[in-house]
């Protein structure tokens, strides 16, 4: 396997160098048809397009990103990788997409640095306990890993996390995912970029979708964007934080909420946490990029926004709860934070599926969890917009649950409250 990376700019500090690595796609003007478009250029949308490339013999297509690839949710997130959920809808389908994660720069001849570290999600109280091992029973019976430390051996595995009884959250275990941990968010997108492109994919940057048209039948014939109009019989939208305001474009109204989620990174250190930790009742979760930044993140803000910023307070919350968590962090001093807009569904599951208008898909309401599901929900998307019907791991996750009542209430969806 062979990396294009000489270097590195982290993160959102990313972004600005980003121009660099967009040589490797080829960047194009919007043709006037195509077999499928896709709406959306992040890594779950970019991922879609390849897979129907490769997998399904649907070449002509064209991604449509109203800014830069990856400038959305994927080059914004901590990058999280895991799959320890609680129901068996759940955890299959982020199963999937740690498989995949395993493969992916062989798959795509681009490192994306995935990097199985472990992800410890830490016990604070015994409610947290009881429910890390209802997952973790759970995990096992669906072949899931998953395993219970004790502060001891939590301590064992993460030397500088603090696991002193006088805490105000004392440390009372945690559940460790070894499989889980970490990947290079935006090189996912690059990575799916460049070898969607070398399949004959149409990469079209600074194309915002404004209307979706249907023709007198009511199907989809093709979208309105910011440089014309382009016809097609099969358009999947995946527009994180956005996809209900797209999806109202052909009058179909999605149960989602978009909120800013806010992370931050420290000053480069030398490598002193080994792997991913997490803790949902304070706050908090923390890991080291390769760069030696602490890549941290926070909660949701309390209110729906599409700023793309949260509040400041979110931000020093989390600093609180990661400093007792980690002493030896307080003297670190934070480099630059940003934030992103995540769509949430009533149930804090995603949805993968058909619509109810024909030749319309959507994959959306992933919430603060999406990025470790990125290869698999780009493969789900291309398999059900290929096949016009949904692979048995996404047949659950539909619209239709919101009217049913069948819904996939995951409370372990993400390590912040939202
Ligand atoms: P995006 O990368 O957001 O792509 C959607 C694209 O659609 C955007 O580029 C956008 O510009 C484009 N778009 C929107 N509207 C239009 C339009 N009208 N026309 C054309 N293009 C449009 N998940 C984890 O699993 N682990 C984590 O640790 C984690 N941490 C997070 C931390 C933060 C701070 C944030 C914000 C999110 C985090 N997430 C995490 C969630 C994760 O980032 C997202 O769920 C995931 O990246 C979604 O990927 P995507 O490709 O669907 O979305
Ligand atoms: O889904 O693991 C997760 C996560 C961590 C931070 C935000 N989301």
């Amino acid at each position: 396997m062979t990396s294009r990376f000489s270097g590195w700019s982290l993160l959102l500090g990313g972004l600005s160098g980003q121009r660099r690595w967009s040589e490797q796609w080829r960047a194009a003007e919007p043709k006037r048809g195509y077999d499928a478009i896709i709406v959306g250029g992040g890594g779950h949308g970019l991922g879609a397009a390849y897979y129907l490339a490769k997998e399904h013999g649907i070449r002509n297509v064209a991604v449509l990103e109203k800014g830069w690839i990856g400038g959305g949710n994927t080059g914004r997130n901590t990058t999280i990788i895991r799959s320890n959920y609680l129901f068996a809808e759940s955890s299959a389908l982020y199963d999937h997409a740690v498989k995949l994660w395993e493969t992916l720069s062989q798959e795509l001849n681009y490192n994306v640095m995935y990097s199985p570290r472990g992800v410890l999600m830490l016990a604070h109280n015994v409610h947290d306990e009881q429910v890390a091992k209802r997952h973790i029973h759970a995990n096992y019976a669906n072949g899931v890993d998953n395993e219970w430390l004790t502060p001891q051996q939590a301590k064992e595995f993460c030397p500088p996390l603090n696991i002193s009884s006088e805490l105000r959250y004392p440390v009372l275990g945690g559940a460790l995912q070894r499989r889980g941990g970490t990947a290079r968010h935006d090189a996912v997108a690059w990575g799916y970029a460049r070898a969607a492109s070398a399949l004959g994919v149409d990469i079209i940057e600074n194309c915002e979708v404004t209307g979706l048209r249907r023709d007198s039948n009511g199907e989809i014939s093709g979208v309105e964007t910011t440089r014309g109009a382009i016809e097609s019989r099969r358009v999947g939208v995946s527009a994180a934080g956005h996809s209900s305001v797209v999806l109202q474009m052909a009058g179909v109204r999605l149960p989602l909420e978009s909120f800013p989620l806010q992370a931050l990174v420290s000053e480069p250190v030398k490598p002193i946490i080994p792997c991913v930790v997490m803790s949902n009742t304070i706050h908090a979760y923390v890991s080291q990029s390769d760069k030696g930044e602490l890549v941290i993140g926070a909660s949701t803000d309390a209110y729906t926004s599409y700023t793309q910023r949260g509040a400041l307070h979110v931000n020093l919350h989390t600093l609180e709860a990661v400093c007792e968590l980690f002493p030896a962090f307080r003297r670190l001093r934070m480099l630059r934070n940003w934030g992103g807009i995540v769509d949430v569904t009533p149930d804090r599951s995603p949805i993968i599926a058909k619509t109810p208008v024909p030749g319309l898909y959507v994959n959306c309401g992933w919430g603060t969890g999406g990025f470790k599901a990125t290869p698999g929900a780009g493969h789900l998307l291309a398999w059900t917009l290929a096949r016009d019907a949904p692979h048995a791991l996404n047949s659950a996750f539909t619209i239709e649950r919101f009217r049913d009542g069948t819904l996939i209430d995951e409370a372990a969806a993400a390590a912040v409250n939202h």
